[in-house]
């Protein structure tokens, strides 16, 4: 059993997956064929252990929702984590944790003291400056789920490269990203690319659209509302995801 095959497993059943491009279009036909060695095979590991890592303001937004809803369990095995540039996301997120001091904290990383403004080059730099935090942050994971809003600066550019440490890592590598609304205008743009690039270096992409979400809700729909909505279907998904997976690793 291949990597792709037990990816493909993994996904039989979860909609809005998207696979690297040279992925077999009838993936969702295929049947989920767990074997023992599979897991272990795959990435020379048994013992599981998950890194939720928020990338960028709505990645640090929603994974600090995930992490608080108690859905996604904060133990041993999964570990949370948010990082970005500027600290303004972060403060909120150890906000988060000082209110449960009864769950593990999300560890907070700082990858510079300031944001790029939206510059993907800007950001891209940066990153790569502090490749060694990146790659210590992925070392030793079975599975890393990546979790960002694309169209900025930060999750566009680091998203990518974290996905690509990830991997080389050897953790099974999951995104689920967010895209922009239509009026945004050109982090739509910033998004497809960004989007393009992820799919290139993750196992896994699944996508949500901010777009989508708000048009099953009335314009007058508070957007924190909406917003809430689309973190715990966010949450729910990852979880779904991340069960399938340790399922199969110890079928
Ligand atoms: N669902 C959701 N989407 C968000 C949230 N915040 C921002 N977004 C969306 O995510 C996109 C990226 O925004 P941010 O995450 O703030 O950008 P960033 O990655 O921090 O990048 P820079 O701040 O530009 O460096 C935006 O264009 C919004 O569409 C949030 O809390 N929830
Ligand atoms: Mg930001």
């Amino acid at each position: 059993m291949n990597r792709r095959l037990f990816l493909q497993g993994v996904g039989a059943g979860i909609a809005g997956l998207s696979f690297p491009a040279t992925a077999s279009p009838a993936w969702l036909q295929l049947p989920a064929t767990p074997r023992k060695s599979l897991w272990s095979g795959l990435n020379g590991r048994t013992a599981g252990s998950g890194k939720v890592i928020g990338i960028g303001g709505a990645g640090c937004n929603i994974v600090r929702a995930a992490w608080s809803s108690a859905v996604l369990e904060s133990t041993d095995q999964t570990e949370f984590i948010c990082l970005d540039l500027g600290e303004q996301a972060l403060r909120y997120v150890a906000a988060a944790s000082e209110k449960h001091p009864e769950l593990a904290p999300v560890k907070t990383i700082a990858l510079a003291p300031v944001g790029t403004g939206g510059w993907v080059n800007g950001a891209r730099a940066v990153a790569l400056r502090q490749r060694q935090v990146l790659q210590a942050l992925v070392a030793g994971a079975d599975m890393v789920v990546l979790v960002a809003g694309l169209g900025g600066g930060t999750g566009s550019a680091v998203t990518p490269i974290l996905a690509r440490f990830a991997h080389e890592a050897g953790a099974l590598t999951f995104a689920a990203v967010v895209t922009p609304f239509e009026y945004e205008g050109v982090r739509q743009q910033k998004s497809h690319t960004a989007i393009r690039n992820l799919r290139r270096e993750a196992d896994l992409v699944m996508e949500f659209s901010n777009d989508g979400w708000a048009k099953r809700h009335s314009a007058d729909t508070p957007m924190i509302d909406v917003f809430n909505g689309l973190d715990c279907h966010i949450t729910g998904s990852i979880h779904v995801l991340m069960n399938r997976a340790n399922q199969l690793k110890s079928t």
